[in-house]
């Protein structure tokens, strides 16, 4: 006796065979008993629309379409081997047979044609199994973003925002701000001249002059922008980011830039931030201070970052010179008030302990995910 399991294992052996079979069987005229051709040339016809109809996608039909009507299809065989056949069954035999070619052909045609414009054939690609993709989020640029917390912070202590060209005449840039004819920072070495008179800006001051000529005081202002120097190298990109700020009123004094740059240290660093304000020189103001917080790095201790004075440098400022005010036709001794700059990508850089300021703008989406 034979179980059940080993009965079932013989028949999808069997099976295998015979489709291996099928599919290499070349069509035998002479199997066929005399008068039996129309019947076996029907059940041809019969067995390749059955196929036809589970066929869902172009492969399996085109693969029907050779297995019965190819070079080595079994009607080309069939056809190719008439002459086998007792010669008064010939004409009947070859017309049966062209007539089932004829009718598969449409069919394998048909149906080609029914699958590509139900979209199936692409359906038929998609598995639904898979996991989704996620679109990529994308995230403001590093510089914009310190650029916004900058401001919002002179925002949330009563300054406005101004904007203005970036190209400039030497007057704006220059001349209004008080630097003198021979000053350093007017050589071609760290300016972009346009024409004798016209440069890239290489400050968001002229700005400022621009805001004062306009509208009397008080003024509070912070003045974000792209700003050109030519200079390059880890620290340095001929163009930067700046922030520059100006305060103008009755009474304004010395303490009063000390408490807003402190605040604002506070908030854009830490609240325990330790700052020093250490005496500096600007054309344009007088007297002038340069803001240094202690080293993010070594905490004072003196490194690298800090060239060992523990102390590092984030923004320059100082009372504006009654020079300007002259310039833009403030009353000089009537009015007082003060000014600051600070270099985005310097404070991007120290808040997040980059050291090469070219990552900024090399836009390796890697570096630029991270924030
Ligand atoms: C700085 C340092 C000190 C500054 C001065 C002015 C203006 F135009 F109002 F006088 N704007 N910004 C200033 C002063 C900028 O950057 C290091």
């Amino acid at each position: 006796m034979v179980d059940v399991a080993t009965l079932h294992f013989f028949y999808h052996k069997i099976d295998r065979i015979h489709s291996l079979v099928i599919r290499h069987q070349t069509f035998d005229i002479c199997h066929f008993k005399s008068g039996d051709v129309q019947n076996e040339l029907d059940k041809i016809h019969q067995q390749a629309l059955e196929a036809l109809a589970g066929a869902e996608t172009d492969r399996e039909i085109e693969d029907l379409a050779i297995r019965y009507l190819g070079r080595k299809g079994i009607l080309t065989q069939f056809l190719r081997n008439i002459s086998q056949l007792p010669t008064e069954e010939r004409p009947a035999a070859g017309k049966k047979a062209n007539a089932v070619k004829t009718a598969l052909d449409s069919a394998f045609k048909l149906a080609a044609e029914k699958l590509a414009s139900s979209g199936a054939a692409a359906d038929a690609k998609i598995d639904v199994s898979l996991p989704g993709r996620v679109p990529a989020q994308g995230t403001l640029h590093p510089i914009t973003q310190v650029n916004q917390e900058i401001c919002d912070i002179f925002l949330s202590l009563g300054f406005d925002i101004g904007e203005g060209p970036e190209v400039e005449s030497d007057w704006y840039n220059f001349e209004a701000l008080n630097f003198p004819k021979n000053h350093p920072a007017r050589d071609m070495q760290d300016t972009f001249f346009v024409s004798d008179d016209v440069v890239l800006r290489t400050h968001t001051s002229p700005l400022q002059i621009r805001t004062m000529e306009k509208q009397p005081p008080p003024v509070r202002i912070v003045t974000p922008g792209k700003v050109y120097r030519c200079d390059s190298d880890l620290t340095h990109t001929p163009m930067f980011h700046q922030v520059e700020g100006l305060l103008v009123d009755e009474n304004i004094s010395f303490g009063d830039l000390k408490g807003i740059l402190t605040t604002f240290v506070h908030q854009m660093f830490d609240e325990q931030t330790s700052l020093r304000f250490r005496p500096s020189f600007f054309p344009f103001t007088e007297p002038s201070a340069e803001v240094d917080i202690l080293c993010v790095i070594c905490r004072g201790e003196g490194c690298r970052v800090c060239s060992h004075t523990g102390w590092l440098e984030i923004l320059g400022s100082g009372m504006v010179h009654p020079a300007l005010y002259e310039n833009v036709g403030y009353e000089a001794d009537r009015y007082t008030g003060f000014a600051f700059g600070m270099g985005v990508e310097r404070i991007a850089m120290l808040k997040y302990g980059i050291d090469d300021i070219r990552r900024f703008f090399e836009n390796d989406v890697r570096f630029l995910s991270q924030f």
